[in-house]
């Protein structure tokens, strides 16, 4: 073949020959998702890559390998049957920002499987949400993810298929900024869950009992009914704080009968990165005769804001710097609304242990820590700017029928952009969420970190109580194809899930 010599004609051919590589995922995306192809920038597509090439990046490259596959867990000496990445969590994937993950999951489960990066802004096609994304990772099979890692901040990774986060799949993925000065001694990845699976139920047959809706059943005396919960209430959350009945808590893949355990030296000062990978609990986070100064949330920094707890919505990330006295201290994730309690030990020196069920003021402090308090750091504040597109996005159902959805209407992943929200490239995006329900969610817009308004933090993921509602801005800079959803699996699954996605 001859090349042409003039620049644009070679452009073309190289074009085309790129395009026809990706003919076959583009038609197997659109027929999957019945997308008017031409209308919707697709995962694959050129915006998408002009996006990532745009991040230019480090050059560095982190491997990882992710098998999904049966396991056990102990938990003080039962033993769970379930599925993870080898451990519970898996390893923790760090890298610097800017540098290139390639992450290797294989499928040996005997069901379809994905990897979603939680809060990255990354290329659609790597975000793992089939099959608005890419095609599930079936059995015996494997997947390579690759994406730029561009903000720095912690992240964490879990499937974005059925329930499937109900159970151990999962660990943190922590960017690190090189340029920042951290003034900590130390760091501590503190991964908080709520867990049932090998124990009470599986999570598939927890949303069976749950889909069948809990009719008039509802009512405000605390009780287990099967794998519900009845009367767990919170204030912070406006109610309601949670229907699933588990009967475990864990930290870092620990239960409170064989506790998690930190050690540091007195007058330390560690950095926690503290994740919330449950699927219906808020914990309310504190450590014993200690104050917490939260700074950052979802990776972003914001204000330095000193706190005595942290309330942390599924999905969320919370950082805080603490200094530790000498002694032995509770780290306690409390269940909001639960009655039950994530515990840990940390370490500086010698003491009495602390009982699981100890007592302390941080708990019941009316300086919790909510994202309502939050400041954004300068440099991570968008610039002023109105609007150019508003977006209004409702959540709806209730409890009773267990019918959860978005804008009246349930989400279906065999049609996935019915429904869906759209926006253009370079947009200043106004985002209402209205929650037009009893009951709080966690909402989670995936690819973008939106700011609350009023100087608010920078997030992936916020609390939104009953019949409130929440505004963001973002700047639409990362185009494909975007789910967002509330971070309750099973109200995601059942159909409280949209999407926003780029128009051509
Ligand atoms: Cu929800």
């Amino acid at each position: 073949m001859t090349v042409p010599s003039d620049p644009r004609t070679r452009f073309l051919l190289t074009r085309r020959a790129f395009l026809g590589v990706s003919v076959g995922t583009l038609a197997t995306i659109a027929l999957a998702s019945c997308a008017p192809a031409a209308s919707w920038v697709q995962p694959d597509g050129a915006p998408v890559r002009e996006a990532e090439r745009r991040r230019g990046g480090t050059g560095k490259v982190t491997t990882a390998t992710l098998t999904a596959a049966p396991s056990a867990l102990d938990l003080a000496g039962t033993t769970a049957a379930t599925w993870a990445f080898g451990s519970i969590p898996a390893p923790v994937i760090r890298l610097g920002a800017g540098d290139t993950l390639k992450a290797t999951v294989r499928n040996q489960l005997d069901t379809d499987t994905s990897v979603h990066w939680h809060g990255l802004a990354l290329r659609n096609d790597m975000d793992g949400v089939p099959p608005v994304t890419q095609q599930p990772i079936r059995p015996d099979e494997s997947f390579d993810y690759e994406f730029i890692a561009s903000d720095p901040g912690t992240y964490w990774f879990h499937p974005h298929v059925g329930v499937q986060l109900d159970r151990g799949l999962y660990g943190a993925l922590i960017v690190e900024d090189p340029a920042e000065a951290g003034d900590y001694d130390d760091e501590w990845v503190i991964i908080l869950d709520d867990w049932l699976d090998g124990v009470t139920a599986t999570p598939d047959e927890v949303l069976a009992e749950l889909s069948r809706g809990m009719g008039t059943m509802t009512g405000d005396m605390f009780m287990r009914m099967g794998n519900t919960l009845m009367g767990a209430t919170s204030d912070l959350l406006g109610g309601d704080a949670g229907d699933v009945y588990y009967p475990t808590y864990l930290i870092n893949g620990k239960p409170a009968g064989d506790p998690a355990q930190f050690t540091a030296s007195p007058g330390q000062r560690i950095r926690l990165r503290i994740i919330n990978a449950g699927s219906d609990t808020a914990f309310r986070v504190v450590v014993g005769g200690h104050t917490l100064t939260i700074t950052h949330t979802d990776g972003f920094p914001v204000t330095p804001t000193e706190v005595d707890s942290i309330l942390i919505g599924m999905g969320e990330r919370y950082d805080a710097v603490i200094t530790f006295a000498d002694g032995v201290f509770p780290l306690i994730a409390q269940a909001e609304g639960k009655r039950d309690r994530g515990f840990a030990l940390v370490r500086t020196g010698d003491g009495s242990v602390p009982a699981v069920d100890v007592s302390v003021p941080e708990l019941d402090s009316d300086r919790a820590g909510t994202a309502d308090l939050l400041r954004a750091a300068g440099e991570v504040t968008l610039p002023t700017r109105g609007p150019d597109r508003q977006i209004s996005i409702a959540l709806t159902g209730s409890m009773a029928a267990y019918d959860w959805g978005v804008d009246g209407r349930r989400f279906d992943m065999r049609d996935p952009l019915r429904g869906a929200h759209e926006i253009r490239q370079g947009e200043r995006v106004r985002l209402t969420i209205d929650n037009q329900t009893t009951m709080w969610h966690p909402f989670h817009l995936h690819g973008h970190t939106y700011q609350h308004q009023d100087g608010g933090p920078r997030k992936d993921t916020s609390i939104i109580l009953p019949k409130q509602t929440l505004t963001v801005d973002f700047d639409a800079d990362n185009p494909g194809l975007w789910v967002a959803h509330c971070h309750n699996i099973y109200h995601a699954e059942t159909g409280m899930t949209t999407v926003i996605g780029y128009r051509a």
